[in-house]
């Protein structure tokens, strides 16, 4: 696998506005960069963006107010930005081949909002995986808006083999009648089947929301299959596996676009952010090239040799392995809680998230799993060949982090940015 090419870096000292207005906020920055550059990120929602991604979000664009769309704006001066949008939308069409993009919204969660407010009415039923499954918040979840002011009923996975359970799905779908089925969520590590939910949401009526914020890049790049002949609405946020700004796209049918784009705006956005649109227009233009299927495919291959050296240490995974990027891990048999681990391999230089896992009977803030994903170190160039000493590292920082050793974990992270150093990310300085 390549190494980030020298144009995709960026040199170092390379804040000198910022720095001279606000040392403080640019030693944060630079601090950052570091932490990004020395670390091991596996975090599966989280990768590095490019240096033109970073460009385009940092322009001029940002200095203009846009209401409306291209053509039908509420303010003047949109000769640039109009041209701008449009080629966000007309590559984001191409890339995934819908009949209608909307690329305003700020990000997954109004993304999914403006889907109900396309399709239901405050109070209606509406459907998607419970969140401790792996589902997200916005999908009817209790805690969220889309939990109070509309009635959740939501699926699970099966607990003896941690997939969905569709005859299941079916009959709450068929007893319930929900307006909105989603399908997709944030803890999934396997392929989700587009196909049998668009069947369930024929039979019971409902409108099928595919929610590809997590895989948007594996399906662009050909590792996952499209939701495109199955869903009403795909919602996807940019910045994921995509490896865009932090952004979000609607992407429908063409007798669903005039729903979604009044939903949008003026539903419940006002101006978008023309520099996000921009950095968006530039991730799809690059997530078209044939490097970016390479990628795509990388990072799965990454992630299933990660399980299976996960595997041979003696962890247990959720489903057992993972078909697309992302790895749960059941820390149970381990006897270290997801959050102790955690935090002991981030002292190691590994980031990770803690997460429930399904049934999990521990708390949501102390569960029992560890969330891992491999877009982020495929972004850097790191192949199959390193994931051995990836579950290396994570199974001595999780021994660690049971017995309380703390000169393990300095060792590990003395050991990550040695590697990390070989392989420098696209955006952050080069020294
Ligand atoms: N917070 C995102 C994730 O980490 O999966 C989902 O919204």
């Amino acid at each position: 696998m390549t190494q980030t090419p020298a144009h995709q870096q960026t040199s170092a000292h390379q804040h000198p506005a910022l720095t001279a207005t606000d040392p403080e906020l640019a030693a944060l920055v630079t601090a950052e960069e570091r932490l990004q550059a020395d670390t091991l990120r596996l975090i599966p929602s989280e990768n590095y963006v490019s240096t033109a991604v970073l460009e385009a979000s940092g322009t001029v664009l940002q200095n203009k107010y846009s209401e409306g769309y291209p053509g039908r704006r509420y303010y003047e001066g949109q000769q640039n930005i109009d041209q701008v949008e449009r080629l966000a939308v007309a590559r984001a069409k191409a890339l995934f081949g819908t009949d209608h993009a909307n690329v305003q919204p700020y990000s997954g969660s109004p993304a999914n909002l403006a889907v109900y407010l396309a399709f239901a009415e405050p109070g209606d039923t509406v459907m998607g995986m419970a969140l401790p499954m792996g589902g997200h918040l916005t999908h009817g979840w209790g805690v969220s808006a889309t939990g109070k002011w509309f009635r959740g009923v939501q699926y699970a996975v099966r607990q003896d083999t941690g997939l969905v359970d569709f005859d299941a799905v079916r009959e709450l779908a068929l007893k319930e009648r929900p307006k909105l089925i989603f399908c997709g969520g944030t803890a999934l590590p396997r392929t989700i089947d587009f196909a049998a939910f668009a069947e369930i949401a024929r039979e019971s009526g409902a409108v099928l929301v595919a929610d590809i914020a997590h895989i948007a890049g594996l399906v662009a790049g050909g590792a996952h299959p499209s939701p495109v002949p199955y869903a009403d609405v795909i919602s996807t946020t940019t910045h994921k596996t995509l490896r865009g700004p932090r952004g979000a796209m609607l992407l429908a049918r063409e007798e669903h676009a005039k729903a979604i784009d009044k939903a949008v705006f003026p539903g419940l956005q006002g101006g978008p952010h023309n520099q996000t649109t921009a950095a968006i227009a530039v991730a799809l233009h690059e997530a078209a090239q044939p490097s970016f299927r390479s990628y795509a495919h990388a990072v799965v291959a990454n992630a299933k040799a990660l399980a299976e050296a996960l595997l041979a240490r003696g962890f247990d995974l959720v489903s057992g392995g993972t078909d697309n990027h992302l790895v749960l891990m059941d820390l149970t048999s381990k006897d270290v809680p997801g959050k102790v681990a955690a935090k002991a391999l981030d002292r190691a230089g590994i980031v990770v998230n803690y997460n429930t896992v399904p049934y999990d009977p521990r708390k949501p803030f102390d569960p029992s799993g560890v969330r891992i994903g491999t877009p982020s170190l495929t972004s850097r160039g790191l192949g199959t060949e390193h994931m051995a000493a990836v579950a290396d590292w994570i199974d001595r920082g999780v021994r660690a982090a049971g017995t309380g050793d703390e000169d393990a974990l300095l060792k590990i992270r003395g050991e990550v940015a040695e590697l990390m150093t070989a392989f420098p990310a696209p955006g952050l300085p080069t020294a």
